[in-house]
């Protein structure tokens, strides 16, 4: 059976296609930087917001129009694993992503949460021997059912820290009976409202210990996957302990677990945290810690996570280049995080949805890839900061001056020339190449 009839396999057609069901800027053969573009970008399709979710928000119920639905319980399991297999093969899509929840219902039991899991990963085991789609990432939904109304590894309550447990050992089993080639931590509510009724440092303990187990338990079983840390400042809690790279990287170190971990940066969450996309994509790639993506994008005027898809060229030529940066994902990828408006809730907008994501990103990599090319940003740092490459800057490099020499160095300093930063050249500049993109130059 169909779910998605009216739509043939999405090609590439060039930009100059009128072809709504078609890549204009995705192509995955085509070579960029020495890596096709379907090797590079490693695009994944998030099962939750593509097949579990149904478009509901605070303000009304689900719109979403999905010809699954006349299904229940474990047959409406069944129907959107066959629904999602037919999509990768239509979209052309290397890779999903998936929480326990979203492919199985919860059962009475955890026993029988475990079984109606066993019987979809299975399911999904054996679609995947036909497909060329692989799974990117797994992880746990340790976070909407009422048991997790006060966290999961970070709750104040001993018998929910044991329940989280069995749940991402479970998830730590599927993801290797899978071939998942990352396993992904996200917060969900691991943080805090209030302190007036928080201890903070034992909920921090209790999720470093949490961590070590699940690197343990993952050695133990053979499951060789990067494990990732998605940060996210707020939503559910106020306070969430993995807020951004740069605190998650400090907890890490902290609890001796930077070796075992990388993050997987999501967009929206990063303009959550007041920062650029990019921004959390430089700090992890500086010390060595970008694993993953998830590709989506928020709202500008709304302070909330909605989960976009990705269309703002600008962002994604920029995560592009930090991307290229770093020699690539590795084992990562671009997962699209992310979900039709509630509005666009017809089968055929996740198709328009996933082209524009994977377009967009496509013109990322193409002009961050000329850019680098053409040394248009390293040519004009590297000049910015020469005074480092050279007399006192290469001594402090160096090491070899401490505050006296720099004290007298600067007692001998009479007038300090600066130079323009350039910034609104340079923009000039990035849209130059983004147009030019766009013309196929
Ligand atoms: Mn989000």
């Amino acid at each position: 059976m169909s779910y998605f009839q009216s739509i043939e396999k999405i090609k590439y057609e060039g930009p100059s296609s009128r072809n709504p069901y078609a890549f204009k800027f995705y192509n995955p053969e085509e070579k960029i930087g020495g890596r096709t573009m379907e090797e590079f970008l490693r695009f994944g399709v998030a099962y939750w917001h593509t097949f579990t979710e149904d478009l509901s928000d605070p303000f009304g119920i689900g719109t979403a129009i999905r010809p699954w639905d006349k299904f229940n319980g474990m047959d409406l399991a069944k129907a959107r694993v066959e629904a999602a297999f037919e999509f990768f093969e239509k979209l052309g899509v290397p890779y999903f992503c998936f929480h326990d929840v979203d492919i199985a219902p919860e059962g009475r039991t955890l026993r029988e949460s475990n079984q109606n899991l066993d019987i979809i990963v299975a399911m999904i085991k054996d679609y995947m021997k036909d497909s060329k789609t692989k799974l990117l990432w797994n992880t746990v939904n340790n976070f909407s059912h009422p048991r997790f109304v006060h966290g999961a590894a970070s709750s104040n309550h001993a018998d929910v820290f044991a329940y989280a447990a069995a749940k991402v050992k479970k998830g730590l089993e599927i993801g290797k009976e899978l071939g998942a080639e990352n396993y992904v931590f996200w917060g969900g509510r691991e943080g805090y409202e209030t302190l007036i009724n928080t201890d903070m440092k034992l909920e921090l303990d209790n999720l470093g210990r949490f961590f070590h187990m699940a690197v343990d338990y993952a050695k133990e079983i053979g499951f060789d996957a990067q494990f990732l840390i998605e940060p996210k400042p707020k939503e559910p809690t106020s306070h969430q302990y993995d807020f951004d790279v740069a605190s998650g990287y400090a907890f890490l170190q902290h609890y001796d677990l930077q070796d075992y971990f990388k993050f997987n940066i999501e967009a929206n969450h990063a303009t959550l945290a007041g920062h650029t996309f990019e921004h959390e994509l430089r700090y992890a790639r500086v010390n060595g810690m970008l694993g993953s993506v998830d590709a989506n994008q928020g709202h500008p005027l709304l302070g909330w996570d909605t989960d976009e898809f990705p269309s703002d060229l600008y962002t994604t030529t920029l995560a592009m280049y930090e991307i290229i940066k770093n020699g690539g994902l590795g084992r990562g990828g671009l997962n699209f995080d992310a979900k039709v408006r509630r509005g666009s809730f017809t089968p055929e907008d996740l198709f328009h949805a996933h082209i524009v994501g994977m377009d967009s990103f496509a013109v990322g990599l193409k002009v961050a890839q000329k850019l680098i090319d053409d040394h248009v940003l390293e040519d004009f740092i590297a000049e910015r900061y020469s005074s480092f490459h050279e007399g006192i800057g290469l001594d402090i490099v160096e090491g070899k001056v401490d505050f006296h020499k720099l004290e007298a160095y600067a007692l001998g300093l009479t007038d300090i020339k600066h130079t323009s930063g350039r910034l609104e050249l340079l923009k000039a500049t990035m849209n130059q190449y983004l147009l030019r993109a766009y013309a196929g130059e």
